[in-house]
């Protein structure tokens, strides 16, 4: 049972999901989108008040990279509070139809609990029968520009971007669920840490998407409210401008070919050095309860959209 003054491991988030399930089933519904490499179901909660299925839709994902303790941890809250507090703000659900996948690299999330606190990319080893170095950099995977810098052919790399673009089970999963609901999803958010970044596409490219000036007007609002809640910095721009190029991210997928207009990757709390992806647990719900108010604001957003 999850009460967020701690990190939790997948058996944990998996049973938070269902057991929600099984709380609201008016309101939760949870299904395996598919399997991680090692064999872990890749949970998919749809939180919807019903309708035929036309709402606007948000998709949101975490733990693409399995240090970044702090980003399955803030969404599961955002969820709780979506579903247990649903009486006290209903058009959050009554108005959109929220799909969250909470833990998308799982493997290496239980990795960095068993083994290597550090680890970032999944657990497949890599295909060359010479080198023993295992994991492809999830967010460097997607095929949208994949492969055009910012990632690296060395399998031994934190960035390795792996043998082709979707060749790691886990993003194809994410892929499939992005796309079966993307006609109607108009916002995608994809959660990591650390930095406190609000962050828009292109990684493949300094130049900016043509609707950045939307884009940036979205995030601008949505970042206002969270630093309303305690006074937390938030830095929005694109992810080349503002950190690094990165070619074959998710959020230039959703963008790029699923056609999402408002895709978004957030990097929570903290701004290093001392923390960094070593968040203490007690920023959880502070974490929890700021960016909740970011996403109202995206959810308010999404709701009025065409
Ligand atoms: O390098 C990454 O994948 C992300 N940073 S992290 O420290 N969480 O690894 C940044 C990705 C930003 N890229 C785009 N928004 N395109
Ligand atoms: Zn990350």
């Amino acid at each position: 049972n999850m009460t967020w003054d701690n990190y939790y491991r997948y058996d944990d988030i998996v049973e938070f999901a269902y057991e929600l399930a099984a709380t609201y089933p008016q309101l939760v519904s949870v299904s395996s989108a598919g399997q991680s490499y090692e064999g872990r179901e890749m949970i998919l909660m749809k939180i919807s008040n019903g309708g035929d299925g036309t709402k606007n839709a948000i998709f949101v994902d975490a733990g693409i990279h399995a240090r970044e303790w702090i980003a399955p941890a803030t969404v599961t809250y955002i969820i709780r509070e979506l579903v247990e507090n649903y009486a006290a703000h209903p058009q959050y659900i009554d108005d959109v139809d929220w799909f969250f996948m909470p833990l998308i690299n799982p493997d290496g999330y239980e990795f960095s609990h068993t083994n290597v606190r550090l680890w970032r990319k999944n657990r497949r080893p890599n295909d060359d029968v010479n080198s023993t170095c295992v994991g492809t950099d999830l967010n460097r995977n997607f095929g949208y520009h994949w492969n055009e810098g910012g990632s690296s052919d060395n399998p031994c790399n934190e960035m390795y971007h792996g043998p082709e673009a979707f060749s790691e089970a886990e993003s194809k999963v994410v892929r499939d669920a992005i796309w079966a609901e993307a006609n109607r999803t108009k916002s995608y958010m994809t959660v990591h840490s650390y930095g406190q970044y609000w962050l828009t596409p292109w990684g493949y490219t300094a130049e900016l998407p043509d609707d950045y000036d939307q884009m940036y007007a979205l995030a601008a609002e949505a970042v206002a409210a969270l630093t309303a809640v305690y006074g937390t910095q938030y830095e929005i721009g694109s992810g080349t401008v503002l950190l690094y190029p990165n070619s074959g991210p998710s959020d230039d997928w959703a963008k790029g070919v699923a056609g999402i207009p408002y895709s978004y990757t957030i990097e929570l709390r903290d701004k290093g050095p001392v923390y960094g992806f070593l968040l203490p647990p007690d920023q959880i719900i502070p974490s929890g309860i700021e960016t909740w108010e970011a996403f109202k604001v995206i959810a308010e957003n999404v709701a009025k959209m065409p």
